[in-house]
């Protein structure tokens, strides 16, 4: 694809409903770039319906893909159509099976309502939360009312982009006071419900215990529901999507939803201009002007600062 054209036309087939147009447009996201910028501009003139999306965030292997495969059933079962966007900051090379193909073969694969799609890193700065807001937008351009944001690991970067969703699930299991305790990346923070998956397994009433004392010591001190599920057995996994369609409910008729959605768009906002200006930012240093400019602070033709006004001047005026 090279000019505008090829991808309006991949759009609009997305939009039809096209699965194979809609996975063609999420490695346009991935990618980043100037097709990416086109695909944005695309999802920001199309009329859709707001979808919902639900951040799904908390350690490695704390049962989040087993979770979010239980939560598509009870979806599907609601009759709900449901869009998983998996993000993997940290493996850039298995970008493909984060979500385990048991849920690929089992569901998406027959059902017609459930579309899952796995992005990883490309090595970009801050390219992945980009990449994966975009993609949470063409999901919604594509009409997809439930998206659910899956990140592997609790550091910056997932917490970060958890928090490009409307509301945040943090998972966690029984034996985890420590890592409560520590609060890593302010998990603790942006959880807008608690999980204690794998309640199968000793220590439960402890980590709720931890879990209740940081819920306490936020300020505002909001009532947030700590929920108890068995992934692999489905238990607690109903009671679960209630709580997040309830809570999401109760974010819309509060007006907090859409607080958080100019929040959002400010961070976005704030995040995308960085990394464009530190792309020109390196452009115009490797330059041959830029060059010359560290010759001249070199040998004391110029200082520092008179260097950075200079560097900036040719970024604008490129
Ligand atoms: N006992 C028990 N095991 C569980 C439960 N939920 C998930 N598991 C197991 O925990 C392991 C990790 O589950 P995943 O769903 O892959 O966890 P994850 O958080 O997605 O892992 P990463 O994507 O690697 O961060 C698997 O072996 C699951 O079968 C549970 O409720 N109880
Ligand atoms: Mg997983």
């Amino acid at each position: 694809m090279s000019s505008a054209a090829p991808l309006q036309e991949l759009f609009d087939r997305g939009r039809r409903g096209e699965r194979g147009a809609l996975a063609r447009l999420l490695s346009v996201a991935e990618a980043g770039g100037a097709q990416a910028a086109q695909l944005d501009a695309l999802c920001a003139a199309a009329a859709a319906p707001r979808a919902r999306s639900i951040g799904i965030t908390g350690a490695p292997g704390a049962g989040k893909s087993t979770l979010t495969a239980a939560l598509l059933g009870v979806a599907r079962n609601a009759d709900q159509r449901a869009a998983v966007l998996a993000i993997d900051p940290s493996s850039p090379l298995t970008g493909g099976a984060i979500l385990g193909d048991r849920v690929r073969m089992h569901q998406a694969a027959v059902d017609e309502g459930v579309f899952i799609r796995s992005m990883a890193s490309r090595g970009q700065q801050g390219g992945l939360a980009q990449a994966a807001s975009l993609g949470v937008r063409v999901l919604e351009a594509c009409g997809w009312p439930w998206i659910l944001l899956e990140t592997v690991g609790i550091g910056q970067v997932e917490v970060e982009i958890s928090g490009r969703a409307d509301l945040v699930v943090v998972v966690l299991n029984p034996g985890w006071g420590d890592e409560i305790q520590a609060n890593k990346a302010g998990l603790m923070e942006v959880a807008d419900i608690f999980v204690i998956n794998k309640a199968d397994r000793e220590g439960v009433a402890q980590t709720r215990r931890d879990i209740e004392g940081a819920i306490a010591a936020r300020p505002g001190g909001q009532q947030i529901p700590v929920i108890e599920t068995i992934a692999t057995r489905g238990e607690g996994v109903p009671e679960l999507w209630q709580a997040i369609v309830e809570r999401h409910a109760a974010l819309d008729a509060s007006g907090e939803l859409a607080v958080r959605r100019r929040a959002r768009i400010a961070a976005e906002l704030e995040s995308a201009a960085l990394s464009a200006l530190r792309g020109r930012l390196a452009a115009a240093m490797a330059a041959e002007e830029g060059v010359r400019l560290r010759e001249r602070i070199a040998s004391g033709d110029c200082g520092i600062h008179e260097g950075v006004a200079t560097l900036l001047g040719n970024i604008v005026r490129d």
